[in-house]
């Protein structure tokens, strides 16, 4: 849904930019006393520079208030079924891959050897979770499964010759 916006804003955008950079173009050639044009436009400018900053204001504000982003998903006083998720090249060794719809999970995802990234997608192969395993350091990866089916964890960073092999399924029920 975001990305769909961003990508129609972004359009929007480029085309206004677009519009705007083909009328300067084909004005340009027109000998005429700017002076007046130049004050209209500096009015222009400065009503869109303000409502620029403005705006950037209200979407930092309304962004940023959601940090940190890595808190749980789920409805506060759900007690989440905690699964260790520990990495070695080239397999994951995860404490707990079966499931039923509408559980609660945090992964604590770690790894014996190198860095690794922790991909969890979902059915349809959409990625809906991701973190670093490092080593020596424990990362929570907080999810509800609220579809049935076949899960995987793939390994997101590129990590020796069997990366590709890395990849463990979770059945959902
Ligand atoms: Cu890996």
């Amino acid at each position: 849904m975001i990305q769909t916006v961003a990508w129609i804003t972004s359009l929007i955008f480029m085309v206004l930019i677009g519009i705007v950079f083909g009328w300067v173009a084909l004005n340009s050639t027109k000998k005429e006393d700017y002076q007046p044009i130049i004050k209209k436009w500096y009015k222009v400018r400065k009503v869109y520079g303000i409502a620029l900053v403005a705006l950037m204001v209200i979407v930092t504000i309304y962004t940023l208030r959601d940090l940190p982003y890595n808190e749980p998903v789920y409805s506060a006083g759900v007690e989440p079924i905690i699964v260790d998720a520990e990495v070695l090249q080239f397999s994951w060794n995860i404490s707990q891959t079966e499931f039923e719809v509408g559980d609660s999970v945090e992964f604590r995802v770690t790894t014996a050897d190198v860095t690794h990234g922790f991909g969890l997608y979902d059915p349809d192969m959409e990625l809906i979770a991701q973190t670093q395993a490092m080593p020596e350091y424990t990362n929570n990866v907080y999810i509800t499964f609220d579809e049935p089916g076949s899960y995987e964890i793939l390994c997101l960073e590129y990590c020796g010759l069997g990366h590709h092999l890395m990849i463990a399924t979770l059945e959902v029920k």
